[in-house]
Order: C-alpha cells, then sequence, then structure tokens
C-alpha cells in the first residue's frame, strides 16, 4: 500500500469519526437527483369506515362540476354533518362522503349536460368519506386538520388508498381554514352547485385543476414554453419525475412556465398529491 492511499484512508477514518461526534445535517439533494414523492404522517387504521347506504340515509349538499378532468361530483352529510350552521365547528360524529364521476361524453367527447345544465353522471369512480370524532387526526400529526379523519373507498366499499396514504387528504383540507372547520365549501350547505368554471386556458398552457393536470398529455415542439396554471382551490407543485424542473409551491391563481429545449419524454407530478396528479410532456 503506497504512501498516498494510506493518507487518504486515514483521512476517511478521521473524517467518519468526526461525523460520528458532531452530527452534521444531511446535505440537500443534488439538482440532478430525482426527487421522491413523500407520503406523510397518516393514521394506519381506518376509523372512518365505508358509510354503507349513505346514498339513501345521508342529505346530499350540494353538487358540482369539474371540467377539468371532467368529472362530476356530488357530496353527502349523515344528520349531523347537515344540521352544521355555518361558521360553526361540525359536531362530533359527522361523516361527509364526496362521490367522483366520470362526467358522460358525447360521440365527439363532449361533455353531456342535463337540463339544468349540470354534467350528466355516467360511472361512479370512488368515494371519499371524512369523520369527526374526540381525539381523532393526531396520526396526522402537523398535516391535521383538528379532529378529522379520511378514507378513500372504491364504490364497494373497499380501500382506493390504505389510511397510511391518507396524509394527502389532511394536507389538502389544511387549506380549507379553521373557519370552515377544514371542510371545503362547507359553507355551500343546501345551496346547490356555486362552484365557478375556471377560466379557459391558452395555447401550450396546462391546468391545475381538482386535483389533476389537464391536458394530462400534450406533444410539444422543442423549444416551447408550457405555462402552468393552479386553477385550483388547492396548492400544488408541478415537478418532473428526471429533475428537469421543478415548481415552487404555487397558490391558486400562481403560474409556472418551463421552456424545453431538450427533445424527450418528461413525466411530471405534483409532489403534493403524487398519488392523483401525474402527467406528460412530450418533446419531438
Ligand atoms: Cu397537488
Amino acid at each position: 500500500m503506497n504512501k498516498r492511499v494510506l493518507g487518504l484512508i486515514v483521512l476517511l477514518l478521521l473524517a467518519a469519526s468526526c461525523a460520528r461526534a458532531t452530527p452534521t445535517p444531511p446535505a440537500p439533494p443534488a439538482p440532478t437527483q430525482a426527487p421522491t414523492p413523500t407520503l406523510g404522517p397518516a393514521p394506519r387504521v381506518d376509523r372512518v369506515g365505508f358509510p354503507e347506504g349513505y346514498a339513501t340515509k345521508f342529505q346530499v349538499l350540494y353538487v358540482f362540476d369539474r371540467p377539468g378532468n371532467k368529472q362530476a361530483r356530488v357530496v353527502y352529510g349523515n344528520d349531523k354533518a347537515a344540521s352544521r350552521k355555518p361558521g360553526e365547528p361540525y359536531p362530533y360524529g359527522s361523516v361527509i362522503v364526496i362521490e367522483h364521476y366520470a362526467a358522460k361524453l358525447d360521440a365527439q367527447g363532449t361533455i353531456m349536460k342535463d337540463a339544468d345544465g349540470h354534467y350528466v353522471r355516467d360511472r361512479l369512480i370512488n368515494v371519499f368519506a371524512m369523520r369527526k370524532e374526540p381525539g381523532y387526526g393526531a396520526d396526522y400529526q402537523h398535516l391535521r386538520t383538528d379532529e378529522w379523519e379520511y378514507a378513500a373507498y372504491n364504490t364497494g366499499g373497499t380501500h382506493f388508498l390504505p389510511p397510511e396514504r391518507t396524509a394527502f387528504c389532511s394536507a389538502c383540507h389544511q387549506f380549507a381554514g379553521v373557519k370552515r372547520d377544514w371542510v371545503f365549501r362547507g359553507d355551500l350547505v343546501f345551496a346547490p352547485d356555486k362552484h365557478a368554471t375556471p377560466p379557459p386556458l391558452e395555447a401550450n398552457e396546462i391546468g391545475l385543476d381538482s386535483i389533476s393536470f389537464y391536458p394530462a398529455a400534450l406533444t410539444v415542439n422543442p423549444g416551447t414554453t408550457l405555462t402552468w396554471v393552479n386553477n385550483d382551490t388547492v396548492a400544488h407543485t408541478v415537478t418532473a419525475r428526471n429533475g428537469a424542473f421543478s415548481s415552487p409551491v404555487l397558490r391558486p391563481g400562481e403560474r409556472f412556465s418551463f421552456t424545453f429545449n431538450t427533445s424527450g419524454a418528461f413525466d411530471y407530478f405534483c409532489a403534493i398529491h403524487p398519488d392523483f396528479m401525474k402527467a406528460k410532456a412530450g418533446v419531438e
């Protein structure tokens, strides 16, 4: 073993012992490193429970249509949730359910509307629920929304997401704020369909709406600048899987642009809602 190698080993050993003695904060990831979505803290057990028979036992609170992902949504509350007055907290035992429907499309792919101008519902995709009980919510830690817990079910009541993947629900509901007791549109109870339609998109714009990107896939020429516009009620990010671009947290109304100077396929997602918000841009 020559002297230089020996010296290097001694230096490495010294550095290692130093690191043990004085813990240093981990180095920030190199900019080329692909970001990994994080799940966040969440309960490991479902204490919400699929509300069997909600469609007949609960009251419809409101209905709204989402053009971004061509969905209609129906929100139900049990008697406790429905008894809540705007400005007051929801009573314990409140359960709120939201159904996500794919809107019915005609042969041209245009959303079909009923006589009132509401989307015609085609297929129930899944059912999300939230329940408020004493002591609930602690497992979400810093993402907690007081005493609400969240669950996401398939139409038959099996888990669409297991409980440990519901941190993003709580994180998202934090944006609804304490004044509405963490319930979006909580003050629209019994006021049907007040939801505004997001503004139309310009060329080379991508909307963020209803926890999705639209269009979710598009192909552009090299040199094109794409602009993402957050038309949603909650914050999102635009984060490339290969690290090519990464927006800051975009609050409602904020925009982010990136110019694609190289060809390729760019998969991207929202770091806050990685399970739901995935899209791609092809540059060729
Ligand atoms: Cu998001």
